[in-house]
């Protein structure tokens, strides 16, 4: 199904089911060459969420800042590069949100574990906000948080299931947004996780 929850924001329900067995082998492979990491802010903390990514530049954080950077800092190798089905999903699911020829050269991948959230935030690290973000939940249930363009706008909740996805575009791209501290649960594919996974045009 495919609902528009604000101007440009557009939820498929179940849209990553049909490519779940090569979605979760793929991710396999990224994370045996860029395992998952807990980054630092450059505020000094280490987030909850744990992160790798796929594609030609990936998002880093360290004490210095954010960014986007071909190289693993923690291998010296370049990101795993983006498998076609990666590469396939994200433009289906742009196009079906309006947004045509979305070629994603980042795909950041973060894994919560029962407790971890990520704070209200907006992603600005991009160069080109022109195109959307398309991102996919996979393994355990998560309340989303989806505020507006200020910080003090207050989110509504949705609940992002296993292979659901939703693109982000249009107004909606730069609109504050968060995951609630994930509950406790089994998956029955995933186990005790939640995979995201966002594919992002950065330049
Ligand atoms: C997640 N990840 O579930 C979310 C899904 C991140 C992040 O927020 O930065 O890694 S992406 C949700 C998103 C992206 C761009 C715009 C909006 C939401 N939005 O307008 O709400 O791990
Ligand atoms: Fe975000």
């Amino acid at each position: 199904t495919r609902e528009t929850i604000a101007e440009g924001a557009v939820l498929l329900r179940g849209f990553a089911w049909p490519f779940e067995a090569e979605l979760i082998s793929a991710l396999r492979a990224i994370v045996k060459q860029a395992p998952f990491r807990h980054l630092i802010t450059p505020g000094g903390h280490r987030m909850s969420v744990a992160m790798t990514n796929s594609g030609s530049l990936g998002w880093v954080s360290d004490p210095s800042g954010y960014r986007y950077d071909p190289i693993d800092p923690d291998s010296g190798n370049p990101w795993p590069p983006l498998p076609d089905v990666l590469c396939k999903l994200a433009a289906s699911a742009a196009e079906q949100g309006g947004f045509n020829g979305f070629a994603p050269e980042a795909c950041l991948i973060n894994r919560y574990v029962p407790g971890a959230k990520l704070s209200l935030h907006q992603d600005k690290d991009e160069l080109d906000y022109a195109a959307p973000i398309v991102s996919v939940s996979l393994g355990l249930p998560a309340i989303f948080l989806f505020g507006g363009l200020k910080r003090s706008d207050t989110p509504r909740r949705y609940r992002l299931e296993h292979g659901d996805v939703a693109v982000w575009g249009g107004p909606s791209r730069l609109f504050y947004h968060g995951i609630a501290p994930l509950a406790d649960g089994e998956h029955g594919v995933l186990g005790r996780q939640r995979i995201n996974l966002t594919f992002r045009k950065v330049r």
